[in-house]
């Protein structure tokens, strides 16, 4: 059995691809939940199904956890949940940017905590309505030193769910890769209100972009991710934006449905990491504040 805290889009594309029965989403501590949790699937591939998924209870033992919340919520997420599990179930973190993972992983050294990397595409368009919207791959690592040791088995149990899984040592090197890619488009969708593809042919975007590639180059060497040149990062960014060009960014539709961004762990990561260690980033600070002000209204 699985558990998955974080009934948002990805733990359901999750919780519905496993085989009935084997997963279960787990409830925070203030929530009492009462029957199963059903919605409607919409596969990538095939008809529509009900996934009816069950609440974890008291005397579960889940053998893997997934962790599916939001980048800002993950840390008191995983606090309310570490004395519900044994000390050595994995626990894999799913969140978007950088930041919440290392101040998991940071707090509970002695655990097996996993990061995880995913282009899997879902969305929500109804609130009972979960659609598979691109297959894509997964990526799992370890964060702590014990969860060297439960790379394959969860890496196993996620197969279960048909989706392609991968086994990856440098997870953090994946984080970061996707990162970029965020850090390029995410906030310019959410402050020009406009799907991926159309941030291209935008002012704010066309006057900014180089100069912010200058300050993600310098990040990543920095902080000893390799050596990117901006005009490469810039490539990638655009390819990303025009295969992805009619998708509404994660961002753009956190403002939309008036919820907090993850831009404290995207752009904002990458200011508070330009501090550290000593890299000017103004481009950066002006994207975080920008989008900080749209998510305050
Ligand atoms: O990951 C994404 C997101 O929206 O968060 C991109 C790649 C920008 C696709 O929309």
């Amino acid at each position: 059995m699985i558990g998955i805290l974080g009934a948002g889009s990805l733990g359901r594309l999750w919780a519905a691809s496993m085989p009935p029965g084997s997963a279960a989403f787990i409830a925070r501590p203030d929530e009492s939940p009462g029957s199963d949790l059903g919605y409607r699937f919409r596969p990538f591939n095939g008809p529509e199904s009900i996934a009816r998924v069950p609440w974890l209870r008291a005397y579960d033992r889940p053998e893997l956890i997934l962790v599916t919340t939001k980048a800002g919520d993950t840390l008191d997420a995983v606090a309310g949940l570490v004395d519900r599990c044994s000390g050595d179930t994995p626990i894999i973190l799913f969140q978007n940017g950088l930041g919440s993972q290392q101040a998991v992983a940071d707090q509970w050294q002695d655990r097996p905590i996993l990061a995880a990397s995913t282009t899997e595409g879902a969305n929500r368009p109804e609130p009972d309505l979960l659609v598979h919207a691109g297959t894509g791959d997964t990526w799992v690592g370890p964060l702590t030193e014990p969860a060297r040791r439960s790379v394959e088995k969860a890496v196993a149990l996620l197969r279960r769910t048909g989706l392609a899984i991968h086994p990856e040592p440098d997870i953090l090197q994946r984080l970061w890769q996707k990162l970029i890619i965020n850090a390029g488009i995410n906030p310019y969708t959410a402050i020009l209100d406009c799907p991926n593809g159309d941030i291209l042919a935008a002012c704010l975007y066309q006057d900014t972009i180089d100069d912010l590639c200058r300050e993600l180059s310098a990040l990543i060497a920095a902080a000893g991710q390799g050596e990117e040149t901006p005009a490469a990062l810039r490539g990638r960014i655009e390819r990303v934006a025009r295969n992805t060009a009619k998708n509404t960014s994660s961002m753009r539709a956190d403002i939309l449905h008036g919820r907090r961004t993850e831009i404290d762990f995207i752009n904002g990561y990458l200011v508070r990491l330009g501090k550290e260690l000593g890299i000017e980033t103004p481009v950066n600070q002006m994207l975080t504040e920008r989008v900080q002000q749209l998510s305050s209204h």
